[in-house]
């Protein structure tokens, strides 16, 4: 069923910056945005709760030409989901069940979970949880296993890339590269080709528009 309109509810420097960048990617400048302020506690009001249970962004809203409109969650089911449904834009390989596709889709799923997993307990317990609760020594311990168990893997596959999956930008680059920009901003990703990689992803228009709430924060 054709989509007629999506609506993106988004925090800069979020998980929803890859949503938002897949958005650009597929339809350019097609989709609505709301802004979330996650320090004000937006995520908590009653209308925003309502949508999403986990009171979290990434929400998008998909309007159907048949009047439904439908509710998702979860940044890289999303990603995937706009791939398919927006194949023009090539961010998967088009043969179902093809050694090229399958690879796209491990990169992307490593990327959402065990990367962002590492990712998210340095945060948590460098800045979300309160002071007395946070343990140093996970955050050491995560850093440790990132450097360990995910740069070798990206670094060998940038060596040979230039993208996560070979030489075709593709959806897989969408999860994990918003994870090594994050990753490089916890002193991760510190080598010289992931500054190479983000080089070539910020070369594309659609990651440029994506990341310029990021930019005009840090600025
Ligand atoms: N697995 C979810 C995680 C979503 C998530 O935790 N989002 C964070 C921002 S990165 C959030 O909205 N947190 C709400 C809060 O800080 O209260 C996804 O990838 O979409």
């Amino acid at each position: 069923m054709a989509i007629t309109r999506l609506k993106l509810f988004h925090a800069p420097a979020s998980r929803s910056a890859r949503v938002r960048w897949t958005l650009h990617e597929v339809v350019g400048e097609g989709f609505e945005l709301e802004r979330l302020d996650l320090a004000r506690g937006d995520q908590f009001a009653p209308a925003f709760a309502a949508l999403n249970p986990n009171r979290s962004v990434p929400v998008l809203q998909v309007h159907r030409h048949d009047g439904s409109v439908q509710t998702l969650i979860e940044s890289a089911a999303i990603v995937l989901f706009l791939a398919e449904a927006y194949p023009a834009a090539g961010l998967l390989p088009p043969e179902l069940g093809s050694p090229e596709r399958a690879d796209v889709l491990q990169m992307l799923q490593f990327g959402a979970t065990s990367a962002d997993r590492l990712l998210w307990q340095i945060r948590l317990h460098e800045k979300v949880l309160p002071p007395a609760e946070r343990d140093p020594g996970e955050v050491e311990r995560s850093r440790r296993r990132f450097q360990q168990q995910v740069e070798p893997q990206l670094a060998e596959r940038l060596r040979q890339g230039p993208h996560l999956c070979g030489s075709a930008f593709s959806a897989a680059d969408l999860v994990m590269g918003h994870n090594v920009l994050w990753a490089r901003s916890c002193g991760l990703c510190g080598e010289r080709l992931f500054q190479r990689y983000l080089a070539l992803l910020g070369r594309r228009p659609a990651f440029a528009r994506a990341f310029d709430d990021v930019m005009a924060l840090q600025a």
